[in-house]
C-alpha cells in the first residue's frame, strides 16, 4: 500500500486570527477601500471558483489545461527538476498533466502541493500519492505570499505557479513576491508561471460577468467571510457588483458598490466604515499580461526565460523560466 502523504501545516487554522484582520484593517481603514483575494477562498468560495471554472464564459481554466495537455511533455523535457513545487494547487488538477509527463521522461522524485486550504490538500495528497506511488508528496499547507522560505531544499526543483493566480497581485506585489520566490530558490532552479493574456474587452468581461452570475456571487461572498469572520453586518444585498475592465492598468477590476448609504460594523477589526452610496470596495484584480511583460517582470526577478507556450486562440500562455 501507498504510505500517507507527509502534511506540514504552517498555517494557523484559525482563518481571523491570522493575516485577516489586519488585511481588512489596512484595506477598510482608509481609502480607496479594498480587500485582499485570498479571503475570497473559504469553502463556500472555493467551491464557487470551482464552479467559474466550468462556466462557457470562463476561458482561462480550458485555455490553460489545453496548453499544458500538448506541451507537458515539452516542459518535462526542457528542465531537469526532479522535484515539483506547485503554490497555490488547488485540487492538483492540471498538475496531473504535468506529473504524468514527468513520470513518462522518469526524473521526477518528489511533488510538493503548497495551498491555504487544508482539507483540498489533504484529499489531493492522497489522491496523488496512490496515481504516483514512485513519487514522494510533501503537501505543505501555507500561503505563497508567506511561506516561500519553507520549500524543500535540495535537489532540482521546478515551481509550478498556475491558473495566472500571479495577475491577482499589483505589480509591486507580484515584483515582491517574484523577488522572494528568487532568494528561495537556487541557481538552476525553474519556475512555469501560467499568465492570461491581453484579449477583446468584450470577452474579458464577460469571462467576469457570467450570465449565470457565479462570479457574482463568488465576489460578493467576500462580505460574507468578513461577517463570519470578524462579526461585520455587511448586508451583501446593498452592494452591485461592479466589473470593470482598466484597460490602462491591464487589468479587470472587480468592486462592490455601495447603492445606498449605510454604516457597517467590523468588531473584528475594531472598524466602523461610513460608506457613501457609489462607493466602492475593490475585491480583486486580475492582470491581464502582454508576453514581453511576463519576460520582463520574471527577468527583474532574476529569471531567464527559456519557452513560451500559448493555446491555438493566444488566450493565455505558459512560460518556463530558469533562475
Ligand atoms: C484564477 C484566481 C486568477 O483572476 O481569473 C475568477 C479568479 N475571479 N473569476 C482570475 C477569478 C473571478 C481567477 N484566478
Amino acid at each position: 500500500s501507498t504510505p500517507e502523504p507527509v502534511v506540514q501545516v504552517l498555517l494557523d487554522t484559525d482563518w481571523a486570527s491570522g493575516s485577516l484582520v489586519a488585511d481588512v484593517r489596512r484595506g477598510l481603514g482608509g481609502r480607496p477601500l479594498r480587500l485582499p483575494p485570498k479571503w475570497l477562498y473559504d469553502d463556500e468560495g472555493s467551491r464557487l471558483f470551482d464552479e467559474i471554472t466550468r462556466l462557457p464564459e470562463y476561458y482561462p481554466t480550458e485555455a490553460e489545461r489545453s496548453i499544458l495537455a500538448t506541451y507537458a511533455a515539452d516542459i518535462a523535457a526542457a528542465c531537469d527538476a526532479t522535484t515539483l513545487v506547485e503554490l497555490g494547487s488547488g485540487t492538483s488538477d492540471k498538475t496531473r498533466l504535468l506529473l504524468d509527463a514527468f513520470a513518462e521522461a522518469g526524473a521526477l522524485h518528489r511533488f510538493v502541493p503548497v495551498d491555504v486550504s487544508e482539507q483540498t490538500l489533504r484529499d489531493a495528497a492522497t489522491m496523488l500519492g496512490e496515481r504516483y506511488p514512485d513519487t514522494t508528496v510533501e503537501a505543505i499547507v501555507g500561503d505563497f505570499t508567506l511561506h516561500l522560505g519553507h520549500l524543500p531544499e535540495g535537489q532540482r526543483r521546478l515551481v509550478a505557479f498556475l491558473g495566472s493566480t500571479i495577475g491577482n497581485l499589483y505589480v509591486e506585489e507580484r515584483g515582491a513576491f517574484l523577488g522572494a520566490l528568487a532568494d528561495s530558490l537556487a541557481p538552476g532552479d525553474w519556475v512555469l508561471l501560467g499568465t492570461d493574456l491581453v484579449k477583446d474587452a468584450d470577452r474579458l468581461v464577460a469571462a467576469y460577468h457570467d450570465s449565470q452570475g457565479i462570479t457574482e456571487a463568488f465576489v460578493r461572498n467576500c462580505l460574507v467571510v468578513l461577517n463570519r469572520e470578524l462579526g461585520a453586518d455587511f448586508e451583501p444585498d446593498r452592494f452591485d457588483y461592479v466589473p470593470l475592465w482598466d484597460a490602462h492598468m491591464g487589468r479587470m477590476d472587480l468592486r462592490l458598490r455601495a447603492t445606498v448609504p449605510q454604516t457597517v460594523r467590523v468588531p473584528g477589526a475594531e472598524l466602523v466604515l461610513d460608506l457613501a452610496a457609489g462607493e466602492e470596495i475593490q475585491v480583486e484584480i486580475s492582470t491581464k499580461f502582454r508576453p514581453a511583460q511576463v519576460a520582463r517582470e520574471l527577468g527583474a526577478a532574476g529569471f531567464e526565460v527559456r519557452e513560451s507556450w500559448t493555446d491555438p486562440a493566444g488566450d493565455f500562455a505558459v512560460t518556463l523560466a530558469r533562475l
